[in-house]
């Protein structure tokens, strides 16, 4: 242990410390913006290049910066004197001279950690005002918005893209005044092999990432008397859309949602859950029928199979690992089933064109809104998910319409697509797609009830995990991965038989899964919002009173009514896809 001294206050804080950590064990909050600590997957944004954080070391000429100087044994450190102070003041008025005030209008207005400083700051004036300014070419993509003349360089959305993602799209270029965070080139993220993940959003500081928005297409859409608008919901976005109501994270709101949606004007509030057990019987399927080939010794089967419903993560593999196009399971995500079974099945029932149906996603993710707009989700050219939206833009036409979001009654999801089992909730957390998947498939293959659907061998937050699980004389090797950069190295292992072989492996974005996506409330780099979302998860799929996904009496119906069988010529057409190099 190293023992310091903070403001006149002694403290020890295990060796490798900084000083900004020993601060924090006194309860000395030394304010920081470029920093950004992820310990929960093991990673700090070390750029240490907003100064703002600096304070007086005695026997040290220069300020240091408290984020990346380690603490030392006897050190005297002082955060607030007056020279601390005025370089903090120097530092802000620098980084405000060269930034737009349109923050009435800026899409991080409220969240803005920026804006949040000069606040605290007590900001008035601007010695600095009126130099020079950036003028940066905006970046519209179907899922995000660079605006980097509001950029401060702090290089978080870099860690964020190059170490936690290892996609590798975003880094500085150019230097001095003209130096800016972008894809190579410059070129717009389009063109880059950027996957819409939305994490360096959800960790950009300012407005310089930001989600498209469409939630004005929603207004529009719930304004006009010849469409029928759908809603469906996300697992993940019930257990943290309550927190930009100022409900603590982990609180769950489905029935506060689902109210919400109903007097916004949605004319059926559906549920993405019911698709997540749709899936399910397609995913779980295919894997029993990959696996059934695979013991009789057909040497073409590929195993393992690995989940698809991830947006970010299909756009990865078909990137990055462009041989293995057939390894992925062919089922559409839960979001793309839904908008497939809404403007075929239940258009059929309503007796309306799809054309006269607008399907709308509420996403904690901003790679749905992407994934809406493949081509190969449409009809001649109508898409099967219209508009896709974030929590966020969720939360904004609540308060817009004027809708007390606290005091709504718990209500209902619409039937037949709002039926749902607890399977399809822990959709929303890391490890809980292929949990849901493991109910089904264990019962179809031993053709026993379960003694217990809670397989918490498969839950965790750990970056990858593995479990194996016995199922009558065979071992399923089941292998987990969230964030794409552990995506990656569990993948690179499989291909290169480094691994005993998985027999099927889940993929997830983003850390944590759904909970922790681009599109949800900003934790601000704080993952134990994701793990308190993540527990929510399991909460809803406990009190649930059906927790397989073949059980859910709405999924019967529909492949009584309309499917036929998992695997089917129907479902091939409507519920499988395939990917592209
Ligand atoms: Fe997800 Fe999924 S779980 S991808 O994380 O398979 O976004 O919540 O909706 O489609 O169901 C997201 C969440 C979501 C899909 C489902
Ligand atoms: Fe990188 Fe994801 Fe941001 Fe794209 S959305 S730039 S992949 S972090």
């Amino acid at each position: 242990m190293i023992s310091l001294n903070i403001d006149g206050k002694y403290v020890k804080v295990p060796e490798g410390s900084t000083i900004l950590d020993a601060a924090k064990a006194l309860g000395i909050e030394i304010p920081t913006l470029c920093h950004l600590d992820l310990h929960a997957v093991g990673l700090v944004n070390k750029g240490a290049s907003c100064r703002i954080c600096v304070v007086e070391v005695k026997g040290r000429r220069n300020l240091a910066p408290a984020c990346a100087t380690p603490a030392v044994e006897g050190m005297e450190v002082k955060t607030n004197t007056i020279r601390v102070l005025n370089a903090r003041k120097t530092v802000l008025e620098l980084l405000l001279s060269d930034h737009p005030k349109d923050c009435l209008t800026c899409a991080k207005s409220g969240n803005c950690e920026l804006q949040e400083m000069a606040e605290r700051f007590c900001l008035r004036e601007n010695r600095y005002e009126g130099g020079l300014q950036s003028t940066y070419k905006k970046d519209h993509s179907p899922s995000l918005e660079r605006d980097m003349d509001k950029c401060v360089m702090c290089r978080r959305c870099e860690t964020m893209c190059n170490e936690v993602q290892t996609v590798g799209v975003l880094s500085g270029v150019n230097r001095g005044f003209t130096s800016v965070v972008a894809p190579a080139f410059e070129k717009p993220l389009e063109e880059s092999v950027c996957t819409f993940c939305g994490q360096c959003a959800a960790v950009c500081p300012t407005g310089a990432l930001v989600e498209r928005d469409y939630s004005w297409q929603v207004i529009e859409a719930l304004a006009d008397p010849e469409k029928v608008v759908v809603v469906q919901t996300a697992p993940a976005v019930r257990a943290a859309l309550g927190e930009e109501f100022g409900l603590e994270p982990g609180t769950l709101v489905t029935g506060k949602m689902a109210a919400a949606l109903r007097a916004l004007g949605f004319d059926h509030v559906f549920d993405t859950d019911f698709a997540a057990d749709l899936t399910i019987m397609e995913e779980a399927s295919e894997f029993l029928d990959r696996l059934t080939r695979h013991l009789n010794g057909d040497k073409d089967v590929r195993l393992p199979i690995l989940t698809s419903c991830c947006p970010a993560w299909v756009k990865f593999f078909e990137h990055q690992f462009p041989d293995m196009l057939d390894v992925p399971s062919t089922a559409k995500s839960p979001q793309q089933m839904f908008g497939a079974i809404a403007k075929s099945y239940f258009a059929q029932k309503l007796g309306i064109p799809r054309e006269k149906m607008v399907v709308v996603s509420i996403m904690p993710c901003l790679a749905k809104k992407y994934e809406c707009s493949r081509p190969e989700f449409a009809e001649n050219g109508n898409p099967d998910v219209d508009i896709s939206i974030s929590t966020r833009e969720l939360a904004h036409l609540i308060k817009r319409a004027n809708i007390d979001f606290l005091a709504l009654p718990d209500e209902d999801f619409d039937k037949p697509l709002g039926e749902s089992t607890g399977a399809a909730v822990i959709f929303g957390t890391t490890g809980g797609v292929i949990e849901a998947a493991v109910r089904s498939a264990v019962e179809w293959a031993t053709k026993q009830p379960l003694d217990s659907v809670d397989f918490t061998a498969l839950r965790g937050f750990q970056g990858c995990r593995e479990a194996k699980l016995p199922v009558g004389d065979l071992t399923l090797h089941i292998g987990i991965a969230h964030g794409l950069g552990n995506a990656r190295r569990l993948l690179e292992a499989v291909r290169k038989g480094e691994v005993e072989p998985f027999h099927a492996i889940e993929i997830m974005a983003c850390p944590g899964g759904c909970v922790g996506g681009g599109g949800q409330p900003y934790h601000h780099g704080n993952l134990e919002i994701v793990k308190k979302r993540a527990e929510a998860i399991y909460r809803e799929d406990r009190n649930k009173p059906i927790r397989k996904s073949h059980e859910n009496p709405d999924i019967i119906r529909l492949y009584e009514e309309f499917l036929g069988k998992p695997l089917g010529e129907v479902s091939h057409h409507l519920l499988h896809t395939h990917y592209f190099k």
